[in-house]
């Protein structure tokens, strides 16, 4: 079936069958995640960084019920610019195919879609977490649950500190997925480098990553690696400085009354708006960060 509903663009197409290195991208950073039109010219931006590394991209959305890898101009404009377009993880996946809606896809809906084609290695920004208050209210992203089934590899700059970090890799490794941190000692978290929490495993050689991920698959323990890059130094934040941000926008959150899976797009809004502009320069340094590093492994995954 997925076969039936899924369009790959031709460039994409011929990598994967090739076996060159790809890299997936997702869309609900472009449609729920930053404003048009830096929305657009990021997620082009990412393609380029991914090209100039030497891997194909595939930015990944669904367009009138169907399913794009790679996304035409059109598709992209659509997604970057319209507000109805429907945030999509593994639950949303039926409706939006069956009514032939638009949708942007999650870290979780994401990997499902890679997975379906054989792309490997997915770039992204932060992953979804445990929430903060979670004694009170069990909001958990399903991109841990996605992550603990499907065999992608996710890149991202950690987790943002509207989630409670320690949390979400406790239960990340409940849900026994493999976290590594990149060329640093410390857990990285978004806008910031330190998150205040070491890392268990760190890995300096995206080689050996290739190996272990590659040997995780091998072995038929299926399920996601998070490898987390911390932000570049000169675009990351102060620790105080954006915590502040991060309690006032959890504040309005309570205030108004957001829930479910209006909550991660609410508290980035208001963070993007409380820091004037500068969170999402940041926000865009780490994601072409994480771009080149996700494009260099996908290279060092088909070596193997
Ligand atoms: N965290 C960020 N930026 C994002 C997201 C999370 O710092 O853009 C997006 C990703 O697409 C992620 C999703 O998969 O939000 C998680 O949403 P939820 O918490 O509702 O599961
Ligand atoms: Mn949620």
């Amino acid at each position: 079936m997925w076969e039936s509903i899924i369009d790959i663009q031709d460039e994409v197409k011929e990598a994967i069958e090739k076996n060159l290195p790809v890299v997936a991208l997702e869309s609900t950073i472009i449609s729920h995640g930053m404003p048009y039109p830096d929305n657009k010219e990021t997620a082009r931006q990412l393609e380029g960084i991914i090209r100039a590394v030497g891997a194909v991209p595939a930015t990944i959305g669904i367009v009138g019920g169907r399913i794009k890898v790679g996304l035409g101009d059109e598709e992209l404009e659509l997604l970057a610019k319209e507000s109805d377009i429907v945030k999509v993880s593994r639950r949303d996946f039926p409706e939006v195919i069956a009514l032939k809606k638009n949708g942007a896809t999650t870290v979780a809906g994401t990997m499902i879609v890679a997975s379906k084609v054989g792309i490997k290695v997915f770039a992204t920004g932060g992953i979804g977490g445990v929430h903060r208050g979670y004694d009170t209210v069990l909001d958990i992203s399903q991109d841990l649950v996605e992550l603990s089934k499907t065999n992608v590899a996710v890149v991202c700059a950690g987790v943002k500190s509207i989630l409670d970090i320690r949390s979400t890799l406790e239960y990340l490794e409940t849900l026994s997925v493999p976290v590594y941190v990149y060329q640093a000692n410390q857990f990285p978290a978004f806008y910031t480098r330190d998150s205040g929490i070491e890392a268990e495993n760190r890995i300096d050689e995206l080689g050996d990553l290739a190996q272990i991920i590659q040997m995780k698959w091998s072995l038929g323990l299926d399920g996601g690696v998070v490898i987390a890059n911390p932000i570049p130094e000169e675009a990351a934040y102060d620790k105080g400085e954006i915590s502040d941000m991060i309690e006032m926008a959890l504040l309005d959150a309570k205030a108004d009354g957001i829930t479910g899976k209006a909550v991660t797009p609410y508290l980035l809004d208001r963070i993007k708006t409380s820091t004037e502009g500068r969170s999402l320069e940041a926000n865009i340094s780490l994601v072409r960060s994480n771009a080149v590093v996700a494009a260099q492994l996908a290279k060092k995954m088909i070596n193997i």
